[in-house]
């Protein structure tokens, strides 16, 4: 019995990685993460765990078999959290074929570095699966036994990954096992993605510094919960006595435009909205007086998707029942508090930082500054 506490996660510099390794050296673990090179720092998440004597990082990519075989060689680990992946679906439609590369041929080399190590038995396994694999809804709300039916370059990768899990946990007996998680959001989560392009841009405008947000399909229907609730999850997935697959979901559901009010609404903003489809507006009605009367809300076909997936609502009974994990934690009004908070200080921090970096220029200019 090893009884080490050694975590490696792939996707560590992202959303749920830098969370989910706050959580485990919590818990007493060496936390190894892999990362890739880049030309530009992108460990903005991580950066406060740099240093730390639980925390180590080693370079890799999904899709360099050489690589993951030899920092699972190097680090041994007891559990694998592999999160790693090309995860925002409308670029998946742009880059198809890099998104199967990591998303879905990645989780196979994952468990093939395992497998050439010798660490079938003494290692186990968690992928990071998704609630896109339901796509094209076939029953609402969806718990683990509702068919699949992917909507996306994205969704279609997810699910070999999905497969292969599976098909290693039956084939070799290795203790692998998927979260299909529904969309989990936070301050650390990336700018593109919708909760936090509109909770940017809701601050950005009661700051006066955007004058308009554009979006797509504001009718969608997403079940939003909190990263840092849900990587909690992850863990407690791997702690159970059988590999299992879970959903982990909040149980509640709420629209594009529901998110875009409530974010605006935080941010000292009440928007009406007005009109149909692409002419729907959201036009604010009460706030700061420059404000009041104008269109700050407006829809783009830039934002529409070939295929969108528009009505994901999860069951969370197993994972509430069998993990004993609570979906309640952080409420939708919670989660958008937080976000637009932390938002509106890095917006007016971003103020005072390019106002010192005018000030420093022109210090410099005039000669006072060396
Ligand atoms: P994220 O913020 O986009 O992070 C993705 C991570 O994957 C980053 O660390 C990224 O590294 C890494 N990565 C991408 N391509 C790689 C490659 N070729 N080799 C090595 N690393 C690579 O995603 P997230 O929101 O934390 O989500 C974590 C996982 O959960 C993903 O697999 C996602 O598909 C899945 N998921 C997310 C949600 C959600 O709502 N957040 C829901 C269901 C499932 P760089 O920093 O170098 O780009
Ligand atoms: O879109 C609509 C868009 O990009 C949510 C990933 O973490 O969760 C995430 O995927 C909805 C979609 O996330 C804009 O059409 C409207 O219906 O925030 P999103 P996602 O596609 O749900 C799943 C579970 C994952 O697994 C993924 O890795 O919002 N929408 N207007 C928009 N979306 C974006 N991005 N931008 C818009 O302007």
């Amino acid at each position: 019995m090893d009884n080490r506490k050694v975590a490696l996660i792939t996707g560590v510099t992202g959303q749920d990685g830098s969370y989910l390794s706050e959580f485990l050296i919590e818990k007493g673990y060496q936390v190894h993460g892999i990362i890739r090179r880049s030309s530009v720092d992108y460990r903005e998440r991580i950066a406060h765990l740099e240093g730390h004597p639980q925390f180590h990082l080693h370079y890799g990519d999904m899709g360099d078999s050489m690589s993951l075989v030899k920092v699972v060689a190097t680090v041994r680990p007891t559990e694998i959290y592999n999160l790693a992946a090309q995860s925002h679906v409308q670029v998946s439609f742009d880059a198809p074929e890099f998104t199967a590369d990591v998303d879905a041929t990645g989780v196979l080399r994952v468990l093939e570095a395992v497998r050439a190590n010798h660490l079938e038995h003494e290692c186990r396994i968690y992928q990071a699966s998704t609630s896109e694999l339901y796509g094209k809804v076939e029953e609402v709300p969806q718990n683990e036994n509702t068919p699949f039916h992917p909507y996306s370059p994205y969704a279609v990768a997810k699910l070999y990954g999905f497969w292969i899990i599976k098909e290693y946990r039956e084939a070799y007996n290795m203790f692998c096992c998927s979260g299909i998680l529904f969309n989990h959001e936070s301050e650390r989560r990336g700018e593109t993605f919708v909760t936090r392009k509109i909770t940017l841009a809701a601050a950005r405008i009661a700051q006066g510094k955007q004058e308009k947000l554009l979006l797509g399909n504001l009718s969608s229907l997403r079940d939003w919960g909190y990263a840092k609730d849900y990587v909690e999850c992850m863990w407690l997935i791997l702690q159970q006595p059988e590999p299992e697959d879970f959903v982990i979901a909040t149980g509640e559901q709420h629209s594009v435009r529901e998110f875009t009010y409530a974010a605006f609404k935080a941010a000292g903003i009440e928007l009406r909205f007005e009109g149909e489809d692409m002419e729907e507006k959201g036009i604010c009605v009460k706030g700061p007086a420059e404000l009041v009367g104008k269109v700050l809300v407006e829809v783009s076909p830039d934002f529409y998707r070939p295929t969108d997936v528009v009505n994901l609502w999860g069951d969370p009974t197993k994972a509430k029942t069998k993990l004993g994990w609570n979906p309640s934690k952080t409420t939708f009004e919670q989660l958008v508090s937080i976000m637009v908070k932390h938002d509106m200080e890095k917006v007016a921090a971003e103020h005072v930082a390019s106002v010192m970096r005018t000030n420093l220029a022109e210090y410099l200019e005039k000669g006072l500054v060396k």
